[in-house]
């Protein structure tokens, strides 16, 4: 086998942003664009002799491109073992669960998560290290120094491998095998959770479930684990063949591009009465009660609080973390469970420190993310079982269940407005604006439209000190808090490829059940119009409302 050095040129535009390198297809498809970032993370990793490489994806148009590619570079890179998802396929958290059961040194996912597929679409790359979780930014950062200088990359020159049967073949010195990209991941949730109480929820009259895998990753994983190994109906799990494209649809489960299932979750004639779906890569999930979308800040709250009716977590939990801008439902919740919250910035990778430490049992994000101590990514499935789980122990449905827990915390009242792909200068000035006067905004009196005052707290931009390792990332985000006890959280998207995405995220609490059935954006019409006037939205974009509401 003859090992190939190519001379590259460095791209200046290989940083990794809030979960990998995401950009065009056509971007990736370039030239040496892939090979550069391949090689820069292995330069990073080090010696590669001896070690084992996790490698799989959520099978989106040039997946089976980009894994030939890896499979022929980890090989000239020395790696002694790659294991590599049949076909391709690993959806992220099985990619993790894979590292973690078979020791790997680490691993490489293919995806671009919630974003679009297809030829025009979105591709992406991520590193994950031997904990199963995403790189930290001490490591994506010495990736994107390291491709910014590269010069030459290697790769074995050799024919395609077959990687559509399981089993084992080599490739110059490096074993390739070929993995069941469900088997371990199935294994590993079946040691959680009591697969059995749920197979009696499927066995219920009363129980109807359809998840939607929207043509993404999770369509095998939950027709074997739902369909097969718990008994749901055939036909449970709908949009389950993954599609190189999904089908044209955007994999992102939220109310506007997973609309199909909310609604057949208000009709009665379909006699459903819970409804999941999950994203690209299947990290992601919604969970949806009869005529009610549970907001993933809800969701998280309503899991902690019922944790101990899941075998993994029945002596309870050492602590929890959400993402900053995620509700914080959850803190009122580790309250009354008197253990600690942890607040980290947006992105699984803040995760890590805290479950490997073991300060943290369950995280979660606004962004349907949520996931446990068992991987080191959030967890689709994991969290669907979650919800069965406490469903079969108290025979209650998702609705009543979520409405109990507002009964007793309060409800934080909670939505997220995205204007996406706006203009990349506009965006960073509104940012850039409202760092320069947060730290004037406490105490300033805002008059509304609706003759509503709101009187500001504080502001500040969101730094994270590492209780962990100590390291500290800032500018996280712009937070500005109402004496009322509400919050309006501003960012940047760092996953989006288009322009910039600004990202508002509005809270605001009441403990009065007046509001509790009322329109989320009713309720929070006031802090809509207050971000408004404080960050000059419509003003700095150009737009008149937010592309997506979740
Ligand atoms: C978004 C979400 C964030 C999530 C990230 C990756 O990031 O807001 O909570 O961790 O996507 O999720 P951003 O920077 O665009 O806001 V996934 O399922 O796309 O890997
Ligand atoms: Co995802």
């Amino acid at each position: 086998m003859t090992i190939r050095v190519i001379e590259t040129t460095a791209f200046d535009d290989q940083k990794p942003g809030t979960s990998g390198l995401r950009k065009k297809v056509a971007r990736f498809a370039l030239p040496h664009y892939l090979e550069n970032y391949v090689q820069s993370v292995f330069t990073v990793v080090g010696d590669c002799h001896g070690k084992t490489l996790v490698l799989g994806g959520d099978g989106r148009f040039y997946n089976d491109v980009a894994i030939q590619v890896i499979l022929k570079m980890a090989a000239a890179a020395g790696f002694a073992r790659v294991l590599v998802g049949q076909n391709g396929i690993l959806s992220t958290p099985a990619a993790s669960a894979v590292i973690r059961e078979h020791k790997a040194d680490g691993g490489i996912i293919l995806s671009a998560s919630h974003n679009p597929g297809g030829p025009k679409g979105d591709f992406g790359i991520k590193y994950n290290l031997s904990n199963g979780g995403p790189a930290n930014e001490t490591f994506t950062d010495a990736i994107f120094q390291v491709s910014k200088k590269i010069t030459q990359y290697a790769i074995e020159d050799c024919p395609d491998l077959n990687i559509a049967q399981i089993g084992e073949q080599t490739l110059d010195k490096t074993v390739i095998e070929v993995i069941d990209p469900v088997a371990d991941y199935a294994a590993l949730l079946k040691s959680l959770f009591d697969f059995e109480s749920i197979k009696t929820l499927f066995a219920r009259p009363d129980f109807k479930m359809r998840y939607d895998a929207l043509n993404a990753v999770t369509g095998p994983y939950a027709k074997r684990i739902l369909e097969g190994m718990l008994g749901a109906p055939e036909g449970t799990v709908v949009n389950a063949t993954p599609l190189a494209d999904f089908g044209g649809r955007h994999p992102d489960p939220n109310p506007v591009y997973a609309a199909d299932l909310i609604r057949a979750l208000s009709t009665p004639a379909l006699g459903l009465s819970f409804g999941a779906a999950s994203d690209g890569d299947g990290d992601r999930n919604m969970v949806v009660g009869r005529n009610l979308f549970i907001s993933p800040s809800d969701s998280l709250a309503v899991i902690v609080a019922n944790a101990r009716l899941i075998p993994a977590y029945e002596k309870g939990l050492a602590g929890v973390a959400r993402s900053m801008p995620t509700s914080r439902a959850v803190d009122r919740v580790a309250e009354a469970l008197g253990i600690s919250c942890y607040e980290t910035p947006t992105g699984w990778k803040f995760f890590g420190n805290l479950l490997d430490a073991g300060k943290a049992t369950i995280c979660g994000e606004e962004s349907s993310g949520t996931g446990g101590n068992h991987v080191r990514e959030k967890d689709g499935l994991w969290a669907v079982l979650c919800w069965l789980s406490i469903l079969a122990k108290t025979g209650k449905h998702a609705e009543t269940l979520v409405r109990e827990h507002w009964a007793r915390f309060g409800r934080n009242v909670y939505s997220r407005h995205d204007y996406e792909g706006i203009d990349r200068e506009a965006g960073q000035t509104l940012m850039a604006r409202l760092r320069e006067i947060a730290p004037t905004l406490a105490g300033k009196c805002f008059t509304l439209p609706s003759s509503h005052t709101m009187v500001i707290d504080k502001a500040d931009d969101f730094t994270y000190h590492d209780p962990v390792d100590g390291s500290v990332s800032e500018h996280q985000g712009i937070r500005v808090f109402l004496k009322d006890g509400s919050r309006i959280v501003f960012r940047l998207s760092g996953t989006g490829t288009v322009g910039a995405t600004l990202r508002v995220y509005l809270e605001r609490y009441t403990d009065n059940p007046a509001h509790y059935e009322e329109p989320v954006q009713t309720t929070l019409k006031p802090l809509i119009d207050l971000a408004d006037q404080v960050a000059h939205i419509r003003e700095i974009t150009g737009r008149q409302a937010p592309d997506v509401i979740s």
